[in-house]
C-alpha cells in the first residue's frame, strides 16, 4: 500500500477523553471513530489489524477441531424466555421492537440461539462430540464504556459452544479450549493466564477467564508469581488426546491464580510470601462449563446407546476479539507509538522515502515495494512528499514492527538502512539483504 493513497487519518493531538494508552494511540493512529457510546468505526488500519486477530483465532479453533459458523446479530426474545434469561439478563440486554411489535433483541451471547440449532438438527449420541463458534458483533449496554474498545457497548466476539454426552466429555472439551486459548494468545505475543473466576450471567460454577497483566486492567488478581514463567511454546498437542489436554489444564491452572470474585485469602496466604502477586489484568477471553443449563430449559437432548434421551452437556467459551486490538497495544508501546508484535501487525514493514523526487530514491523503493509484494508480504510506503521527520513519527505511532529508510546519501554506498521498532536498533544493508532479512523474520 502506498501512503499517498490510503486513508490513515493520524490525529496530531492526542484527545483528551481517552484515559489509557491504547485508547489514546487507536486514535491517534487513525484505527478507529467513535460513532456513539461504545460503539466504534474501524477505520482501515484498526479493520486490518482486527481481521489479523480474527484469522489467527479462526486458525487456532479449526486445529482444535471447532467448527465454524455464523448467527445473526439479532435474536428472537422467545428463545430467552424459553431458558429464563430474557427477564434475568436485565440493562445490559438491548431490546428491540419490530414492525408487527415482536420483541428482539441484539444478541449479548449466543448459548440460547446455538441450543436451538443444535435441537433442531442434532438427536444422536453418534453426532457428538461437536463444537460450534462463530465470531460475530454482540451488544452489551454496559453501564460505563470506556477505554475505547475495552469495554464497548458493541464488540466483536469468537463465541464457541460445545455439546458432549457426558460430563467427562465436556470437560475436555473445556481443557481442549484452554489448550487452543493458551496457543492462540501466545501467537499474538500475550501471555493471557488462566485464573479460577465466576460464572455471571453465563452460568455454571467451573470457569477459567484469561487474563493479560497491565496496570490499566480492570479486573483485580491475585496469582502465584511462578505462573508467569509457564509458556506454551510451540509444542505439538493432539487436541482429541484426553490426557494430554488435562495434563496441559494441570500444568496451567495448579498454581494460585484467581479473579477478585473467586479470591481466598486463607488459600493464597498458603502461596509462600515473596510469590504473591496482586496486580490488575485484562480479561481478553473466558471458558465455562455449565453442563444441563440450557439443555434442560430448551429441551435440547441426544439418545444414548441404550435409547435413552438424555440433555446434552455444554459449555461455552469466549474470546474478545476486538478486545485484544487494545490489549495489545496496552502490552506493546512506547511513548512514541504502538510497537505491533509480527503476528498481527497491519504492514509487515514501512518503507520511508527520505527524498521523494529524487530519481534514484524512488527506483530503490519501487523495487523495494515490488520484491517485498512478490514475496507474498504487504508493505506501507511512505511516498509522501512530506519530511522525513513527520515520515518517521507517522511510522513510530503506527507501530510497523520494521522500517526500511531510503534515502540518496545511502545509495551511493550500496545501502539502505533497516531499523526494529522495538529496540530502536538499525542496520545498513544492501536493498536486497534487508527484503532477504524482512522475509526471513515472516519466515516467506
Ligand atoms: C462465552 C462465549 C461469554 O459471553 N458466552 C459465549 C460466554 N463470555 S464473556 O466472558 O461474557 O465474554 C467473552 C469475552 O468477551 C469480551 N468482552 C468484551 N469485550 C469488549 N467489550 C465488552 N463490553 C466486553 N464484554 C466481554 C471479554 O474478553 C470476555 O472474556
Amino acid at each position: 500500500m502506498r501512503l499517498s493513497r490510503y486513508f490513515l487519518p493520524v490525529l496530531k493531538e492526542t484527545p483528551a477523553d481517552a484515559q489509557i494508552a491504547s485508547h489514546r494511540l487507536m486514535l491517534r493512529a487513525g484505527m478507529i471513530k467513535q460513532q456513539a457510546a461504545g460503539i466504534y468505526s474501524w477505520l482501515p488500519l484498526g479493520y486490518k489489524v482486527l481481521m489479523n486477530i480474527a484469522r489467527i483465532v479462526h486458525e487456532e479453533q479449526q486445529r482444535a477441531g471447532h467448527i465454524p459458523l455464523l448467527m445473526p446479530t439479532l435474536q428472537s426474545a422467545d428463545l430467552w424466555r424459553e431458558s429464563g434469561r430474557y427477564d434475568d439478563y436485565g440493562e445490559e440486554m438491548l431490546r428491540i421492537t419490530d414492525r408487527h411489535g415482536r420483541d428482539m433483541l441484539y444478541g449479548p451471547t449466543n448459548e440460547e440461539m446455538v441450543t436451538d440449532i443444535f435441537r433442531s438438527h442434532v438427536g444422536s449420541y453418534k453426532d457428538l462430540p461437536l463444537t460450534l463458534y462463530h465470531i460475530q458483533w454482540k451488544f452489551r449496554d454496559e453501564i460505563r464504556p470506556r477505554f475505547g474498545v475495552m469495554r464497548g457497548r458493541e464488540f466483536y466476539m469468537k463465541d464457541g459452544y460445545t455439546f458432549d454426552l457426558t460430563r467427562e466429555d465436556a470437560l475436555h472439551a473445556y481443557n481442549r479450549h484452554l489448550v487452543s486459548y493458551l496457543r492462540t494468545y501466545e501467537r499474538m505475543g500475550l501471555q493471557a493466564i488462566p485464573m479460577r473466576a465466576d460464572g455471571g450471567p453465563i452460568g455454571g460454577d467451573y470457569t477459567h477467564e484469561f487474563l493479560v497483566l497491565a496496570e490499566t486492567g480492570e479486573s483485580e488478581v491475585f496469582y502465584d508469581s511462578e505462573i508467569t514463567d509457564l509458556k506454551f511454546g510451540d509444542r505439538e498437542i493432539d487436541y482429541d488426546n484426553v490426557e494430554e489436554c488435562q495434563a496441559v489444564l494441570e500444568e496451567f491452572t495448579s498454581r494460585y491464580a484467581r479473579t477478585d470474585e473467586t479470591h481466598d485469602e486463607a488459600v493464597f496466604n498458603e502461596v509462600p510470601e515473596e510469590r504473591r502477586r496482586v496486580a490488575r489484568g485484562i480479561e481478553v477471553g473466558q471458558i465455562f462449563y455449565f453442563g444441563t443449563k440450557y439443555s434442560e430449559s430448551m429441551g435440547a437432548s441426544v439418545q444414548d446407546k441404550d435409547g435413552n434421551k438424555v440433555p446434552v452437556e455444554m459449555g461455552s467459551h469466549g474470546i474478545g476479539v476486538s478486545r485484544l486490538v487494545g490489549a495489545l497495544i496496552e502490552a506493546n508501546h512506547d511513548e512514541n507509538g504502538i510497537i505491533w508484535p509480527e503476528g498481527v501487525t497491519p504492514f509487515h514493514c514501512g518503507i520511508v522515502n527520505l527524498k521523494q523526487g529524487d530519481a534514484e530514491a524512488d527506483a530503490a523503493c519501487e523495487d523495494l515495494y515490488k520484491a517485498l509484494t512478490a514475496a507474498g508480504l504487504e508493505p506501507l510506503y511512505d511516498d509522501r512528499n512530506e519530511r522525513a521527520g513527520g515520515k518517521f513519527a507517522t511510522m513510530d505511532l503506527i507501530g510497523l514492527p520494521w522500517r526500511i529508510t531510503v534515502g540518496p546519501r545511502g545509495l551511493k554506498n550500496g545501502v539502505v538502512e533497516l531499523t526494529s521498532r522495538r529496540t530502536g536498533e538499525s542496520e545498513e544493508l544492501a536493498p536486497e539483504i534487508a527484503v532477504s532479512r524482512i522475509k526471513e523474520i515472516y519466515g516467506v
